[in-house]
């Protein structure tokens, strides 16, 4: 069976956020079977030389599939849509596609709207750092919320692996202001979070895990 290590426990500043989401996400549209396997991250589980073993990074989320273990929250949802024939279209093109949006979400999105929240968590809000990360990542929201104008879904017509990493990129850690003129992508977020699996996952995950 297909196990996803998430947490069990984590501090309530993060929970409802965490990434071990983009995997149960992806796994409820998909409907594969999976268990859970519950970290407990005040209680330093993450650091066991067996989950070191796993992830050398020490981070959740991480998969072990019958022996196949993949880290990274992109590369887990990408293998699973290879594995499931789900959420990534199997031609070439449509599959660039999601490849393509799945790198931005990861990389062009979330680098910027990371270092602004690691930033301000820091105390360093209001600093000149914080400004110039606040105008980097808004140039990147203002350029998505171009992009989304006449789209559904971000990479193809139908729902990919993609969206579910733009929308979680966008969730929790962003600074709010930051989406707030950008009625295209808030319209795209809702759409996306309005699905059941969505609604589903984040149900079991906040009866579930503890905040600690
Ligand atoms: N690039 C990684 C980041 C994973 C990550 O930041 N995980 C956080 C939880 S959302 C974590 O495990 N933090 C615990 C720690 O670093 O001690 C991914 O996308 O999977």
């Amino acid at each position: 069976m297909l196990k996803v290590y998430g947490f069990s426990r984590v501090n309530e500043f993060a929970r409802g956020n965490t990434r071990d989401l983009r995997v149960l996400w992806a796994l409820e549209e998909m409907g594969l079977a999976y268990e859970i396997v519950g970290l407990d991250h005040p209680n330093h589980d993450l650091d066991s030389p067996a989950f070191r073993a796993k992830n050398p990074f020490g981070q959740i989320p991480v998969i072990d599939d019958d022996g196949v273990i993949v880290t990274e929250s992109g590369a887990i949802l990408l293998y699973l849509a290879r594995k499931s024939g789900a959420l990534m279209p199997r031609d070439l093109v449509g599959e660039a596609q999601v490849l393509r949006w799945s790198v931005a979400a990861l990389n062009t999105l979330e680098m910027p709207i990371l270092a602004l929240w690691f930033v301000n968590l820091c105390g360093g809000k209001g600093t000149e750092p914080s400004e110039a990360l606040y105008r980097w990542s808004e140039q990147r929201v203002r350029e998505l919320d171009g992009w989304l104008e006449h789209r559904e879904f971000v990479a193809t017509e139908e729902f990919t692996v993609a969206d579910i990493l733009i929308t979680h990129v966008l969730g929790g850690g962003t600074d709010p202001n930051l989406l707030k003129p950008y009625a295209n992508i808030r319209a795209y977020r809702a759409r996306c979070m309005e699905r059941p699996a969505w609604k589903r996952t984040l149900e079991a995950y906040c009866e579930r895990v503890e905040a600690g």
